[in-house]
């Protein structure tokens, strides 16, 4: 950031549906905490959007909490940046019907995710699961982000925010601020390690095939030592590898060493190597963010202190664009 220059505001959020996995850590958490300093940040946890999925309730509410401290136990910190609990605010659920009656059911009828989702359940494809892009875009918008960091599966749901922001702005004068994605280059689509045609996801009925932040060190050795590869027995970035390329991928993200480097350091290696350094790395990572949780889920005052005063901070400044945007929309407000 340039000295004098305002800061941007960022916002992002993340589901209560099970632990996070490596792929939301290395596709978002880890890049949140990096941004965190340069800009103005909002991070919630989106529990709204969790029940578009059937939660059991007494599972729900530890879930909301434990995400919460995750993201403190990943370094964010609740003095600097918004740290809230989507629900909480209750401006999101306002400002997403509003956003509803701006969204049209052919636009929504083209989202990747809603297909993918409608068909793991097909007992259960609700009205929210269709959506569930307008609640987001309402997140989104109420804070006037600049910029919106998420994992490549995203990437469509932002678009779909930005179309409506546009949309509004059109209809009913400049509202909302339109909002750019942020993909990091680096482990913005960490695969299973099942299955690696497919991303790596927390709701995963395979407990093998996902990585969770905090698997114990030997469960995160064994799942890697599983992990599907091929049968060429060389370590190398290359189309049909898709087992190899996403270890490679992981481990380039968090050691920092390029493709070439790793090709070179296991050169003459076998997988068994690779696997063992791959895990000995995500195991080194995630230490201090285990710890930290563990005493942050042991002091539960201090994380209602901490979610109760995002909560306020997040009352405050989303309040000013849903009055702006009611208004503007013709609502008889005070
Ligand atoms: P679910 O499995 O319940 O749909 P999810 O694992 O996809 O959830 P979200 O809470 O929806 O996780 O996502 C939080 C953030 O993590 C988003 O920014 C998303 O893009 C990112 N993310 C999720 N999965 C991956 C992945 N495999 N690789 C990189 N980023 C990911
Ligand atoms: N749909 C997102 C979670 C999410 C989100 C947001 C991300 C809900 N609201 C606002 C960025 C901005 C997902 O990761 N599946």
């Amino acid at each position: 950031m340039e000295n004098g220059e305002k800061k941007k505001i960022i916002l992002s959020c993340i589901q209560p549906t099970g632990t996070p996995t490596l792929g939301n850590y290395l596709g978002a958490l880890r890049n949140w905490k990096a941004l965190e300093e340069d800009f103005y940040s909002y991070f919630a946890v989106a529990d709204l959007h969790a029940i578009t999925v059937r939660q059991e309730p007494k599972n729900l509410r530890e879930q909301i909490l434990r995400t919460y401290a995750l993201l403190m136990a990943i370094g964010l910190d609740p003095e600097k940046s918004t740290l809230f609990i989507q629900s909480h605010v209750p401006a999101h659920s306002q400002l997403a019907w509003l956003l509803s009656c701006n969204t049209q059911f052919g636009e929504l009828s083209r989202m990747t995710q809603f297909k993918d989702k409608s068909k793991t359940h097909p007992d259960n494809i609700n009205a929210g699961l269709f959506t569930y892009p307008v609640l987001m875009a309402a997140d989104i918008l109420l804070y006037q982000a600049d910029c919106v960091p998420v994992g490549d599966d995203q990437r469509q749901h932002l678009e779909i925010a930005r179309d409506i922001a546009v949309r509004f702005n059109g209809a009913y004068g400049n509202v909302f601020k339109i909002p750019e994605a942020y993909i990091g280059k680096n482990g913005a689509r960490v695969m299973s390690l099942a299955n690696p045609e497919k991303k790596m996801s927390k709701s995963d009925a395979n407990k093998n095939a996902f990585i969770s932040i905090l698997d114990e060190p030997n469960v995160i050795m064994k799942k890697f030592k599983r992990a599907v590869t091929d049968s060429e027995a060389k370590v190398r970035y290359a189309e049909g590898k898709d087992g190899i390329n996403n270890l490679m991928g992981i481990y380039s993200c968090i050691t920092g060493k390029s493709y070439e480097e790793i090709e070179d350091e296991f050169d003459g290696k076998g997988y068994g190597d690779f696997k063992v350094a791959v895990g000995e790395s995500v195991i080194a990572e995630l230490e201090p963010v285990q710890k930290r949780f563990n005493e942050l889920m042991n002091d539960r005052a201090y994380l209602k202190d901490c979610y109760e005063l995002g909560a306020q901070k997040a009352n405050h400044f989303s309040a000013r664009t849903l009055n702006k945007a009611m208004k503007k929309m013709g609502f008889l407000l005070n």
